[in-house]
């Protein structure tokens, strides 16, 4: 069905312009509109009265947009309306733009309640609508008001009906709103998420000169020849859709230098990737195949408890590529394509936590507790970790514009500080992106934040290999020394 607020014809734009001029943070309820409700003043009165503040638009058809506002509610007692606050104003003029205000001059009348009127502006007819009910003809209100005494209780600041509404009350159509205190709730997020001048995090430059050296970088980086690993093995691991696949077609995506999506993604009520899968990515300006695999896992699932040996065993270099998650028959020793004497190119060398940035207050306890699990598992074998913070567009509409305002948004600040508490990890590990996902085209800005990441957790992979790598000599040192 559609929203209600589409068939709204006040934009943003006048809306925030009426803000401006109310004068503190409000936003706007539909109340009455005639070409939804019918032209009429007992309509109006029943839908109207009694609402607290108002606003009151036309459109003509001379594509001007006009009105008033009452900051006191219209009431049937056929009384004037006291309102030291009210004011008509102009919004539009012939299709253009042109904003101009007309303060109340004579508060005493600034508007009359009486059920045979619409809004009805002033005690000799500053703005008078219509009386009874109009029928429309070809989508136009002919409405019967005038604009008589216009400038009699409000200041006009030289302007006349012609001026201000083309002297015209042939109306396509006339709405009313209420004027409520505080921000939209349906728009608290873009309210709570403010841009901060200076970004909370140093970042490269967005522009294409970054995004290209990041990915050179990538290009050419290689484990040390003396560890004897092709490539680092990098571990996807997280709550079901939160974007690890997406995140692998995503860097395959930059690297193939168009949108792809080899790896399944989606949102099922289960894993969508049931299958291991150390995926290679390619570039294809160079035909290099990159020294980075990431490996895709089964989603967490608070039903589904993986057991905390497979992940050992993943972690360990036992678990064969496209092996088939099994629930209920975890990877053991005993499964078919066990992996016996894994070297230190088998291992993971550094494990990236996908984790929706959208959905961080309601992580399930038993998820958590799952991860904690295995964090304690990598933590013993001294691998490092990093947080993939994906969906940061759901979390601050700026960043939905514009990924390059990531590190600029106070929402996407939190929800780093706050993740990077849960997990344990220093703040510099949670890398917040945002993934491909409808993307059609190429975006530099998002390249930029998933090469950035990619290149932390390879460097973070050469760390631990070459941590191994140390530890492999002194342990033969002290072999042969206890030989001696
Ligand atoms: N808005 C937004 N959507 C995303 C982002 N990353 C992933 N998605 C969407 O989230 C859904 C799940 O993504 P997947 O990549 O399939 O998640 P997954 O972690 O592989 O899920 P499982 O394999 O089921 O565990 C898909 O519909 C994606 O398009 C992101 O950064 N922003
Ligand atoms: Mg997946």
């Amino acid at each position: 069905s559609i929203p209600e607020n589409m068939t709204e014809l006040l934009n943003q734009i006048y809306r925030d312009q009426l803000v401006t001029w109310i004068g503190k943070p409000c936003h706007f309820r539909l109340l009455y509109k005639i070409s939804r409700d019918g032209c009429s003043a007992p309509t109006f009165h029943q839908k109207c009265d009694g609402q607290g503040a108002t606003v009151t638009v036309l459109y003509n058809t001379n594509n001007s947009i006009y009105g008033g506002y009452l900051s006191q509610s219209w009431n049937s007692n056929a009384t004037y309306i006291n309102d030291p606050n009210a004011f008509l104003f102009r919004l539009q003029y012939n299709g253009s733009s042109n904003p101009l205000k007309f303060p109340v001059s004579n508060a005493a009348c600034a508007g009359i309640g009486n059920d045979s009127y619409g809004p009805l502006f002033g005690s000799s007819h500053d703005m008078y609508t219509f009386s009874g009910t109009i029928n429309s003809s070809g989508g136009v209100f002919s409405l019967n008001g005038n604009f008589d005494g216009l400038g009699g209780c409000y200041s006009l600041n030289g302007q006349n009906s012609a001026s201000v509404a083309n002297n015209s009350l042939q109306v396509t159509d006339l709405e009313v709103y209420q004027i409520k205190g505080g921000p939209d709730p349906n728009k608290t997020k873009m309210a709570e998420s403010s841009l901060l001048d200076k970004p909370w995090r140093k970042l490269p430059k967005f522009k294409a000169e970054t995004a290209n050296k990041l990915k050179e970088e990538l290009v050419d980086y290689g484990p040390d020849s003396e560890t004897g690993v092709t490539a680092a093995n990098i571990l996807l691991i997280g709550q079901i859709g939160a974007g690890k696949s997406s995140f692998f077609n995503s860097v395959n995506s930059i690297f193939r230098g168009k949108i792809t999506s080899k790896a399944r993604s989606g949102s099922f009520e289960h894993s969508l990737t049931t299958v291991y899968r150390k995926y290679n990515v390619k570039d294809h300006n160079s035909g290099k195949t990159l020294k980075i695999r990431l490996c895709d896992t089964r989603g967490l699932e608070e039903e589904f408890t993986i057991d905390p040996q497979e992940i050992s065993h993943i972690l360990d270099g036992n678990v064969p590529d496209r092996y088939q998650f099994n629930p209920s028959a975890p990877f053991t020793t005993e499964t078919f394509g066990f992996i016996r004497n894994p070297h230190l190119g088998d291992r993971i060398h550094c494990v990236a936590f996908v984790l929706d940035g959208s959905t961080i207050d309601v992580i399930p306890e038993k998820i958590l507790k799952q991860m904690k699990a295995m964090q304690s598992r990598m933590n013993q074998r001294n691998i490092p970790q990093v947080v993939y913070l994906t969906k940061l567009d759901k979390v601050c509409p700026m960043v939905e514009e514009h990924a390059g305002l990531m590190f600029h948004s106070s929402a996407v600040r939190e929800a780093v500080d706050k993740i990077a508490d849960v997990m344990g990890l220093p703040r510099g590990f949670v890398l917040p992106i945002k993934n491909y996902e409808s993307e059609t085209i190429l975006d530099q800005n998002i390249d930029i934040l998933i090469l950035k990441a990619l290149k932390q957790t390879a460097d973070f992979a050469d760390d631990y290999m070459e941590e191994q790598v140390e530890k492999m000599v002194a342990e033969n040192g002290q072999g042969r020394k206890e030989k001696e």
